[in-house]
């Protein structure tokens, strides 16, 4: 008797451990669904993404000889769920067994749980730590710091390794990797890709489908198979990962991209493999081609804190994306979804969101994240709008970046202080605050910037939590040095500036 083998939209990896594991005459089942496409609002560009390099993943594995029983989102017979297809498809082919890998989210996770299907969940190979490996690194530790979990990655995998000695003798050379906006970027950007034929039908067909969605479809451009991908991070890794480190956390108003890779979403959708790529950059330090703050600080990304959020997800379960301790429940405003706001840093940072379905991690972490917290909005509703905006976010990744490192929700699993910072952080690491109606120098008065205002609303707000934290006591120090009636104007002026955001005024 045949089984089926679930491959999902984010594990188009030939190698997946399904797919291993499966018979040669086993039915693979893939399907666009109606869930996945709208379990939350998704970027136009991300379903486009992931359909198109369903489809080119499907007709490979059919080219190879394997059986595929693939639905598209307009087929009659769709059911609109994941396991209501896999239920169509046992009936089909008589099958009672389902083999698939585990998925990234919980939500699926349980669905497939309760499938009246003998469903084999397998171990997802395609990541470096399994499940047991970060349980057993967890338990007993009271905190659970990236940096110690990193080091064993390096370790396990060898990457930047002398021996047991990290390569430069430090492992995290982080510090070097804080240059503030260049005055000009020598790099044109990720390789765009044409789409193809199919491709073309396929955004035709997806365009009036999912047009209130938040997100340009077009232009659309990127790589949808792995060879493609394949050839962005070739062209990132020949022309911009030298530069990369040093201008890392730097924004600026007319480069979305600077020198980031922007193949998180290859990775994530198993276009791309996560050792073979940290491989190839480590290459490129061994070639004398880029420096190490370049080459440790992307591996990093990559074998410690993508691990490390993978494993804080599946050790915290499934309730982990309602948490709140800070009890935030203002609505999240009108301008996430690209209505106007007189803040240029956000403003810019959702417009290339809505644009190309991507920003780099410190516009998310301090520009829309920071001011998220700052302003108090719901965890959830935050959590959401990441998840369905980026192409690159699954709930695995996405939510303890959000819920835990950006909003502080889990009351500090992941982080030891919430990520705030007043307007200076952004002047410092950008050119916004330079065209911007706010004055990032004014603390209070008309022009103020909100960030300025925001900062000490949020630690008074939050100072019974907050004051004896060893890492935020300077914050309350400079706070209970300044003048009674300027702290007074301080407050007042925040929470006039939040009650217009409130009225639906534009701030
Ligand atoms: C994100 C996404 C979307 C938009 N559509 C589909 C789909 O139609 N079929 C599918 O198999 N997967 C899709 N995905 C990816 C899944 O949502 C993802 O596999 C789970 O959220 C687990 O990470
Ligand atoms: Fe952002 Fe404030 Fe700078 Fe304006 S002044 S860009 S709001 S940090």
């Amino acid at each position: 008797m045949v089984n089926l083998v679930l491959v999902l939209g984010d594990q188009l990896t030939p190698t997946l451990s399904a797919l291993e594991q499966a018979a040669k005459d086993d039915v693979i089942v893939m399907a666009e669904v109606a869930d996945e496409a709208s379990y939350v609002p998704h970027h136009p560009k991300k379903i486009a993404f992931i359909f198109a390099a369903m489809r080119k993943f499907a007709a490979k594995l059919i080219a190879d000889g394997r059986h595929v029983a693939y639905t598209t989102l307009d087929d009659p017979e769709n059911t609109g769920s994941i396991t209501g297809e896999l239920i169509r498809r046992a009936e089909e082919h008589g099958a009672k067994q389902v083999i698939a890998t585990e998925p990234g989210e919980w939500r699926l996770i349980e669905a497939l749980n309760d499938l009246p299907l003998k469903v084999t969940q397998l171990q997802d190979t395609r990541f470096i730590a399994s499940h047991a490996e970060f349980e057993s690194w967890a338990e007993g530790r009271k905190e659970l710091r990236m940096e110690w979990f990193y080091r064993d990655m390096r370790r396990k995998t060898g990457l930047l390794m002398d021996g047991d000695k990290p390569v430069g003798e430090k492992w995290n050379f982080d510090h070097d990797n804080r240059k503030s906006a260049p005055k000009a970027v020598n790099h044109a950007g990720p390789m765009q890709f044409t789409p193809d034929e199919g491709t073309q039908k396929l955004l035709e067909f997806l365009e009036p489908k999912f047009s209130q969605n938040f997100g340009a479809l077009h232009p659309f451009w990127f790589a949808t198979d792995a060879e493609q991908a394949q050839r962005a991070l070739t062209h990132w890794i020949t022309y911009a990962l030298p530069q990369f480190g040093d201008y890392q956390d730097a924004m600026m108003n007319e480069e979305k991209f600077l020198y980031h890779s922007v193949i998180s979403l290859y990775i994530n959708a198993g276009l791309l493999d996560p050792l073979d790529v940290c491989a190839q950059v480590e290459q490129a330090y061994k070639d004398n081609h880029a420096p190490l703050n370049a080459i440790e600080g992307f591996i990093r990304q990559v074998i410690g804190w993508r691990e490390y959020m993978r494993g804080i997800y599946f050790l915290e379960g499934p309730g982990y994306t309602n948490r709140n301790v800070l009890k935030h429940a203002r609505m999240l405003p009108a301008f996430f979804w690209g209505a106007k706001t007189k803040m240029n840093c956000v403003s810019k940072a959702v417009a290339q969101t809505k644009t190309e379905a991507y920003a780099h991690h410190i516009q998310r972490l301090m520009v829309t994240g920071n001011f998220a917290l700052l302003a108090g909005v719901d965890p959830y509703e935050v959590h959401e709008w990441y998840l369905a905006v980026y192409a690159d976010a699954y709930e695995w990744v996405e939510a303890p970046n959000v819920i835990g490192m950006s909003q502080f929700a889990d009351g500090g699993i992941v982080g030891s202080k919430p990520y705030i910072s007043s307007g200076n952080y952004i002047a410092k690491m950008s050119d916004h605050c330079k065209t911007c109606e706010y004055k990032v120098k004014d603390k209070t008065g008309p022009h103020a910037c909100p960030f300025n205002l925001l900062y000490w609303d949020f630690l008074i707000r939050h100072r019974d939590r907050f004051a004896n934290n060893p890492r935020m006591g300077n914050m309350y120090r400079t706070w209970d040095r300044m003048e009674d009636d300027r702290k007074d104007t301080v407050l007042s002026e925040a929470r006039d500036w939040l009650a217009r955001l409130d009225a639906g005024e534009t701030v």
